[in-house]
């Protein structure tokens, strides 16, 4: 262990911090699996004052830190690999309190959505912020990336529910931000500040979610579609006739690789694109009484559908374990690609703006990219398309990645174009970098930068990801 590492440990002598090979292989990397890691060494503190000791240590000793959660991140935001410190938050994973009147559950940061999940549901109450990772990602990773998922059309991204939060400056000091107050009009909310900085700023050791009331029964309805044109009218009649909690969608090439990988597949034939509805069986907000049938206004719309010729096939869940299986044919995309080692792109536009979008896109790929398999699939109520290319037979890593490179620089055009973002809900980390100027102004961007080098003057928090100084 060098010098510097050896003081670490002496001043925190009950610190578990690790140079094992497996460890830094194992904390240096995310999803993205595209750059080697390489850390100094993986500490993972237990306490907050701990955390301030090493973060102070970090700067006396002029060595960078990523924090850490857990690295289920699509975009490079928890990779280290130019020999940082990994701070890991894994230990520091408790539920601390929660408070009946304020609807506020108090966690440490390391603790998995499932686990933050479970603790509302055990009151009764609800932590609407979900997605596929949720057994392995980490409310602190989860508040850095204001991570969106499968609900954000009904209750938004994470940054709606965090009504407070706790987080260690470069500085070592611990700010206490906004304390679970609804109402607090005294300068700048330096909690949204954090949500959503990519480990940046400092270090997120807790946070005060809000609860809601738990969701009302629902049904799941899988909806085949005869082409990507048809997404849009159906997207407008759901949401004119159902009260929806998701609506997903995915391309056969997406279907394919979860059959692959072992999901029952949920029609006979084979259809370009599916939509996944989820809608509230009773609608309480319903005109009339016979309005308060989810059920028979959803099969009522799939009959519309048909006759317009925007549905050629679905199926409707009857049970809990319906709608898991048709929840696990949309979930099971990243897990079902990640073999094939996948280029993501997660966009983001106005959601009227996408039609328009994916004719222009897909006319691109058919035309300059025509080995490449394309996976379109995503979350079409929020306006998010995650991309997922795989590389063709015989084609080199290296040019593969130019070539993907090559797509994410005019799929950036395009989305300056329309006013969209080039990171809807995994990050810019390192692997959008390079476009950031593209979805964001550069003042935005001279704002950006001067808050960091305020804030981090040292540069000591994730260094190299987001923004260079
Ligand atoms: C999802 O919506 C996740 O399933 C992952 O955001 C998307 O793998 C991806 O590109
Ligand atoms: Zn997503």
């Amino acid at each position: 262990m060098s010098g510097a590492l050896a003081a670490l440990q002496s001043a925190l002598p009950e610190l578990p911090l690790s140079t094992d090979p497996g460890d830094l292989d194992h904390y240096g990397r995310d999803w993205t699996r595209r750059w080697p890691p390489a850390p100094l060494a993986v500490a993972r503190p237990g306490r907050i004052d701990e955390v301030q000791a090493i973060v102070r240590w970090a700067g006396e000793q002029a060595i960078a830190i990523v924090p850490s959660g857990g690295r289920t991140g699509l975009s490079g935001g928890a990779v280290a690999a130019r020999g940082e410190l990994v701070l890991s938050l894994e230990r520091m994973n408790k539920v601390l309190a929660f408070d009946a009147i304020d609807r506020t559950l108090s966690v440490q940061a390391g603790i998995t959505l499932a686990a933050a999940q479970q603790a509302a549901g055990a009151q009764d109450l609800y932590y609407p912020v979900d997605f596929a990772a949720r057994g392995s990602c980490t409310i602190g990773g989860n508040i850095a990336t204001n991570a969106g998922g499968i609900r954000v059309l009904r209750h938004g991204n994470t940054r709606e529910w965090v009504a407070g939060l706790k987080a260690v400056a470069a500085d070592g000091s611990l700010l206490d931000l906004n304390r679970g107050l609804v109402k607090n009009a005294s300068g700048y909310d330096l909690r949204h500040l954090l949500i959503g900085s990519e480990g940046t700023l400092g270090v997120i050791v807790e946070a005060s979610l809000r609860l809601t009331a738990p969701p009302p029964p629902s049904q799941v309805m899988l909806l085949a579609l005869p082409e990507l044109a048809a997404l849009m009218p159906v997207f407008k009649a759901c949401r004119q006739r159902l009260s929806l909690s998701a609506f997903e969608f995915f391309t056969d090439r997406a279907l394919h690789h979860v059959l692959a990988a072992g999901a029952q597949a949920p029609f006979a034939d084979s259809h370009p694109v599916h939509a996944l509805v989820e809608f509230d069986v009773d609608d309480d907000d319903a005109q009339s009484d016979s309005d308060h049938d989810g059920q028979a206004r959803a099969l009522a719309l799939f009959e519309h559908g048909l006759e317009q010729g925007w549905i050629a096939d679905g199926v409707i869940s009857h049970s809990q374990a319906d709608a898991a299986a048709l929840w696990r044919l949309r979930e099971g995309i990243t897990e079902a690609l990640a073999p094939h080692r996948p280029y993501k792109n997660d966009i983001s536009m106005r959601i009227s703006a996408i039609p328009g979008f994916m004719t222009q896109i897909q006319a691109l790929f058919a035309r300059d990219y025509p080995g490449f398999d394309v996976i379109w699939f995503g979350h079409i109520g929020d306006g998010n398309l995650h991309i997922n290319i795989l590389p063709p037979e015989r084609m080199s890593g290296e040019d593969f990645l130019a070539r993907c490179e090559q797509v994410t620089g005019q799929l950036s055009r395009a989305l300056a174009a329309c006013g969209g973002s080039i990171s809807a809900e995994h990050g810019i980390g390192l692997v959008k970098k390079p476009w950031l100027g593209d979805t964001r102004s550069a003042a935005e961007i001279a704002w950006m930068r001067a808050m960091r080098t305020a804030l981090d003057p040292a540069g000591l928090f994730n260094p190299g990801k987001l923004f260079d100084p």
